[in-house]
């Protein structure tokens, strides 16, 4: 018995060792040590033993089993650890690849128009100011000098929250919050740019929601030159050194007297062209002296203090500057319209 135990080690070594897959060193494991293998069958087979002969093959066995189980084990981390190698190197990345674009975003073309217009007043002393845009009867309305019956109230035109609250339908109640935070004696310089509403039916030139940038400077002595210098200035940075600006009468009830800025035409140069429908000068925004009796409600004596306002809407400014055809354009958020305004 001692021999065949011996003989069947050896057997099983040597199957173990021509293993060449974790399946083949099942089948060595089943059939050796498995409860139909030849050990099992050895240790059934010892009733037959004397006392003495039982224990030491008993022992034999046991050992050639562990034996055999010890070097199943080695072989299947040997087995394993060739396989992941095998994997590893199948699996290998080249770092020389070149890598896949990464798509970057980029600031929305209003934004872009926003800031850049910002920066332009920023540079001539004014500071940003921001306000609420539900607004109050009494700072959208009142205090601009558009009294109760005022056509420009119409709940046809202005988003009503309640009958004293309204979607704010300009920016100029954020320059009477202003004004009316001061003592009276302090002078403004600010601009103030934020989304406006007003209930009108979205086509190529008019949405319900736009964007507007207005202006105001409060001080003694101020005078139309003075809009006219400030206006001038930003003209020529925005639209480029060779545009020409004129001011035409027009009517606001904020402002006494009024004025609407017109540019000259870029691409005809003044002669008329379809850009400018013949005439030569685009109209780019409003502004005017600040009403008496705005200035007033501010608490600013009119008799001693004087300011200039003027308004303009940054999707108008951005159409021109860049030839955009239709303003739905800015709120559709369609990338191939906004891509072209990433600068790189
Ligand atoms: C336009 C014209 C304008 C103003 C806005 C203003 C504000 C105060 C006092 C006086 Cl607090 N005026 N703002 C004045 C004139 C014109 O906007 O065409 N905007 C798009």
């Amino acid at each position: 018995m001692k021999e065949r135990l011996e003989e069947l080690q050896q057997e099983a070594l040597k199957k173990v060792d021509q293993a060449d897959s974790v399946q083949g060193l099942k089948d060595v494991r089943v059939e050796y040590l498995g409860k139909k293998g030849p050990i099992t069958e050895v240790l059934r087979g010892m009733g037959k033993l004397s006392k003495e002969e039982r224990p030491v093959i008993g022992q034999l066995a046991n050992d050639v089993r562990e034996h055999i189980a010890q070097a199943i084990e080695t072989k299947q981390t040997a087995l394993e650890d060739a396989a992941l190698e095998k994997q590893l190197e199948e699996e290998s990345i080249d770092v020389t690849l070149p890598a896949r674009p990464v798509k970057i975003g980029g600031p929305h073309l209003l934004t872009s128009i926003v800031e850049e217009i910002e920066d332009l007043f920023i540079g001539m002393g004014f500071e940003i100011k921001e306000g609420p845009e539900v607004e109050t009867d009494y700072y959208n309305f009142e205090a601009l000098n558009l009294p109760k019956g005022h056509p420009a109230r119409d709940m046809q035109d202005s988003f009503y929250v309640t009958e004293e609250l309204l979607m704010r339908t300009h920016t100029s109640p954020v320059q009477a919050r202003t004004m009316g935070a001061k003592d009276g004696s302090e002078p403004v310089k600010m601009i103030c740019p934020g989304k406006v509403y007003r209930r009108d039916t979205d086509d190529a030139t008019h949405s319900h929601q736009f964007t507007q940038i207005e202006g105001l400077l409060v001080d003694k002595n101020v005078r139309m030159s003075d809009l006219k210098g400030v206006l001038n200035a930003f003209a020529k940075q925005m639209f480029g050194a060779d545009r020409e600006i004129r001011l035409r009468p027009s009517f606001f009830p904020f402002t006494e007297p009024s004025v609407e800025m017109d540019i000259s035409c870029k691409v005809c140069g003044g002669k008329g062209c379809s850009v400018c429908k013949g005439t030569g000068w685009i109209e780019i925004l409003g502004g005017g002296m600040v009403h008496p009796n705005v200035l007033e409600m501010a608490g600013y004596d009119p008799k001693e203090y004087s300011g200039f306002a003027f308004g303009m809407g940054p999707e108008r400014i951005a159409m021109l500057k860049y030839g955009v055809d239709d303003i739905r354009h800015f709120y559709t958020n369609d990338i191939r319209f906004l891509e072209q305004y990433h600068k790189a």
